[in-house]
């Protein structure tokens, strides 16, 4: 039976212990009934398995020209985000056969050896640099990162692929936090699975473990009330 991306995706978040429920305070100070935890994905199997997830959206989304052919580097803001560039570009060219570079930031500039902040392929004027990140919530760090690639280069960046777009409202407006970041940056922002998709697939989903369904009506509940609350 054919299993649309967000469902194999669902499962992969529910069966690698990535999509946890109970109560998290987010980096907005906001209480989550559940949360997406990419640091989940710390063996081979996990990280390739991501990779492969990311590189797919990407290939679905060039052949959809909603991103180019030409994807320069990936990008990944340390320090989540450095597996997370190296996973995708391994995939892409294994998988896709589209050879794209990687990227991260360093933290703290180092001042010997090659020096600088970044750290593997070169960003050039008008490299095509597309971003990679785990979660949107309310689009911090992406605001962090675009000012520090483009005070390297004068690079294009042509996208930014989450695993979960969050689906939240931004404090003061009613749209999305991927909204705003998309007409503030002016590039598209995809996510492999929005939070709605992930519970409509992980209703339908057996647990892995065996002992029930995993997002069982009292989670969905929560998960409807904090939507309610805030959810654009
Ligand atoms: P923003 O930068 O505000 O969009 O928040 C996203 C970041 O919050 C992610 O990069 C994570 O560091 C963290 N986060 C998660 O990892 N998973 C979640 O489900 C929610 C958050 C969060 O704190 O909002």
């Amino acid at each position: 039976m054919f299993e649309t991306l967000d469902h194999r995706f669902t499962r992969f978040l529910l069966e690698s212990g990535a999509l946890k429920f109970g109560e998290f305070t987010l980096k907005s100070g906001r209480k989550s009934p559940y949360f997406i935890n990419a640091g989940a994905f710390d063996d081979g199997r996990r990280i390739a398995t991501l990779g492969a997830f990311y590189a797919e959206k990407i290939q679905t989304e060039i052949d959809n020209e909603r991103l180019p052919v030409r994807i320069d580097t990936i990008f990944g803001p340390a320090y989540k985000g450095i597996p997370l560039a190296v996973t995708t570009a391994i995939a892409m060219q294994l998988n896709y056969g589209v050879t794209c570079g990687y990227t991260f930031d360093r933290k703290e500039r180092k001042d010997h050896g090659d020096g600088g902040l970044m750290v593997g392929k070169p960003l050039e004027d008008g490299a095509n640099v597309l971003l990679v990140d785990d979660v949107m919530t309310a689009g911090t760090a992406v605001r962090e990162v675009v000012p520090k690639l483009k005070a390297q280069a004068d690079v294009n960046i042509v996208g930014l692929v989450l695993s979960v777009d969050r689906m939240e409202k931004t404090k003061d407006a009613d749209v999305s936090a991927v909204q705003a970041v998309q007409e503030e940056f002016g590039f598209p922002v995809l996510a492999i699975a929005n939070v709605r998709q992930i519970f409509d697939a992980g209703r339908q989903l057996a647990d892995p473990a065996g002992d029930g369904m995993v997002v069982d009506d009292a989670i969905a509940r929560a998960a409807e009330e904090y939507l309610d609350q805030y959810g654009a």
